[in-house]
């Protein structure tokens, strides 16, 4: 997988208005009604994460979620980490 240019992941980022491209890795804060919405976020995602083989860096204090994606292989941003904020926001999309 290779690492995307500052300029591709600006243009991909047009999709996911949402998201932004901060110190090399791609950066969402989902704020969610309830805990429990933030927990079934989390749960949701944790399945599709899985089958990605691709975690993000994520942490969650009561109603927010902050996403943090990069490919460390990589060492950037790559097409698995716009694939996965893209699945995020689809799952986010009900709960929020
Ligand atoms: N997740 C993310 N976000 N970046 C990676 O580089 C990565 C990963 N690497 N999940 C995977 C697992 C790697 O550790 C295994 C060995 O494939």
């Amino acid at each position: 997988m290779t690492r995307l240019e500052p300029s591709q992941i600006l243009e991909s980022l047009r999709v996911l208005p949402e998201w932004s491209y901060e110190s090399g890795q791609l950066r969402r804060l989902y704020l969610f009604p309830s805990f429990t919405h933030a927990m079934a976020f989390l749960a949701g995602a944790a399945t599709v994460i899985e089958k990605m083989n691709h975690h993000p860096d994520w942490s969650n204090v009561y109603n927010r979620v902050e996403v943090r994606l990069s490919t460390h292989d990589a060492g950037g941003v790559t097409q698995l980490d716009l694939d996965l904020a893209a699945q995020m926001e689809s799952l986010a999309i009900r709960l929020l």
